[in-house]
């Protein structure tokens, strides 16, 4: 399991390099995806929650349409962990498979 304990900035700004797509918005890392329809889009959003779920660690879904925004923060430590990057990687690392077009690349 990964640490819940907040990171450094110079600990942030490493991390970041490991996920080229996501961006930091203050506390949060956010990424957009955008999808062919909105059941696309609700299929990424389940796949996401299950992931959540496992991991014990729920980001902020924002859905429109067609378009997913994923954000990330650990919300008990009041910041970034390891937490938030694990499970942006590991959104990441699936979106070929769930057929997103990650909105931003
Ligand atoms: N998700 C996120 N993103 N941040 C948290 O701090 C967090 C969580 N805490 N999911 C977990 C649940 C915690 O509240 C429970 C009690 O383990």
């Amino acid at each position: 399991m990964a640490d819940r304990t907040r990171l450094t900035p110079a600990q942030i700004t490493e991390a970041l390099g490991h996920i080229p797509q996501w961006e930091l918005d203050g506390d949060r890392i956010v990424r957009d995806f955008q999808f062919a329809d909105f059941v696309a889009a609700l299929g990424f959003i389940v796949e996401v929650g299950a992931l959540a779920e496992r991991a014990n660690h729920h980001p902020e879904i924002t859905n429109t349409y067609s378009h997913v925004r994923l954000a990330f923060s650990t919300h008990d430590a009041g910041g970034l962990t390891e937490m938030d990057f694990k499970l942006a990687e590991a959104v990441s690392s699936r979106v070929p498979w769930l057929r997103a077009t990650p909105a931003q690349d």
